[in-house]
């Protein structure tokens, strides 16, 4: 413990999120001191150690303060926008018709191409502030609207200057492998130009994770392989679309290489849950597209708690099948549509998402050590983060404050 402290937040209630306190580590007098960026104590006031200089006293007024909330599956840049798409499935048509006549991923992917990196900046931008009016410090954003090097590269660099741009934590994800690409129609062949992209991009600082999309509409397991092959090669963690529309055993695939998580899983079987289970892989659950598409299965949510595999929530920001750009209505539509409860909603968006990004020892909870990166609500209790609906229940957003 430091003699002096840049900030102290008092008179606050804590949900810390950290695993050596039950469900969500609600502390009732609680402060939270930082330095440097970092908290060096989180915790009930009268732990709190005496004698310290304090540069600055935050008066909380008795509301709650959580870790920052991060949002650890986005596909936030992206040119364009697919509100037809959305008429004519309100008429009738059905995802896969309005693929086959060039809509779909590929209208996303024309429309991209075609923006410079400034575009893409001035497009996501309005996104990214409505999340981080949730209270969002981190957030993860893929490429996989681009599909050849330079315009993938320009995704990316977008990605990382939104984080210079705006006081956020951004994560990025190389998604080579979303989808066919217009000029060819050769699956394999892609694949190959994909595992070529991911040497300049890690070069380049682009890449901090891997990522692919599993599904008949898009790539097989072997193909996915593939890519994943290549990412270890470069010691880059991967992540997995897995188990969306169809049981491809996509889950147990991202399993067999250790992947951050596997997302979506609504067709996982329990021979996946238990893969997980065993990996330590998180399941991303993202009851946005579940939502937008009228899905009816649900992932297995109660095999999942079974297993003790950790579940965590996003929003899956995409023009096409998840146009969402709240982090608290996914906590909401996690609780109604697939029954997840308050703390698994919390903890889904905090120390559990942390990890699908494998920066647990970084964010993700209030405890000493680190980033001081938190959100003060103006609620009475924690479950109104999770019951409302395009509420706005924020006080204050703090990035590593110094
Ligand atoms: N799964 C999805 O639901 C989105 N991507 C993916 O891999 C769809 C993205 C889109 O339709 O633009
Ligand atoms: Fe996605």
């Amino acid at each position: 413990m430091t003699a002096t402290i840049d900030r102290l937040w008092t008179h606050a209630r804590l949900a810390t999120m950290a695993a050596d306190r039950p469900g969500i580590g609600r502390i009732d007098d609680g402060v939270v001191a930082a330095r440097d960026g970092r908290i060096v104590f989180a915790g009930p006031r009268a732990d709190l150690p005496a004698g310290l200089t304090v540069a600055e006293t935050i008066d909380c007024g008795g509301r709650w303060i959580t870790p920052g909330l991060i949002d650890a599956h986005t596909h936030l840049v992206f040119a364009g926008n697919r509100a037809d798409e959305f008429e004519a499935r309100l008429a009738g048509a059905t995802y896969a018709e309005i693929a086959a006549k060039g809509g779909g991923i590929a209208a996303t992917v024309r429309a991209t191409r075609a923006a410079t990196v400034d575009d893409l900046i001035a497009t996501a931008l309005p996104r990214l502030d409505r999340l981080l009016a949730d209270g969002v410090t981190t957030v993860e954003i893929k490429s996989g609207y681009g599909l050849d090097l330079e315009s993938e590269a320009r995704m990316l660099r977008a990605a990382r200057r939104l984080g210079e741009i705006r006081d956020v934590r951004v994560v990025t994800t190389f998604l080579g492998a979303h989808a066919l690409p217009p000029e060819t129609t050769d699956r394999d062949a892609h694949i190959d130009r994909v595992v070529a992209m991911i040497a300049p991009l890690a070069a380049e600082g682009l890449i901090d994770a891997v990522d692919a999309f599993c599904e008949g509409i898009a790539f097989s397991p072997a193909q996915v392989a593939r890519v994943f092959e290549a990412a270890r090669t470069h010691g880059i963690r991967v992540k997995l679309h897995a188990d969306q529309l169809s049981d491809l055993g996509a889950a147990a695939l991202a399993a067999r290489f250790d992947a951050l998580s596997a997302d979506h899983l609504e067709w996982t079987d329990e021979a996946g849950v238990a893969a997980m289970a065993a990996s330590g892989t998180v399941a991303m659950l993202l009851p946005g597209a579940f939502y937008f598409l009228r899905e009816t299965r649900r992932p297995p949510i109660e095999a999942f708690r079974r297993a003790g595999v950790a579940m965590a929530v996003s929003t899956d920001c995409n023009p096409g099948t998840s146009p969402m750009t709240s982090l608290l209505l996914a906590m909401n539509m996690a609780a109604t549509c697939f029954s997840m409860t308050v703390e698994e909603c919390l903890l889904g968006t905090t120390r559990h998402a942390a990890r699908a990004l494998g920066r647990e020892a970084e964010i993700g909870t209030l405890e000493a050590g680190k980033a001081c990166d938190l959100a003060i609500w103006s609620i009475e209790t924690p479950a109104e983060l999770v019951q409302g609906l395009g509420a706005l229940p924020l006080h204050a957003r703090i990035r590593s404050a110094r």
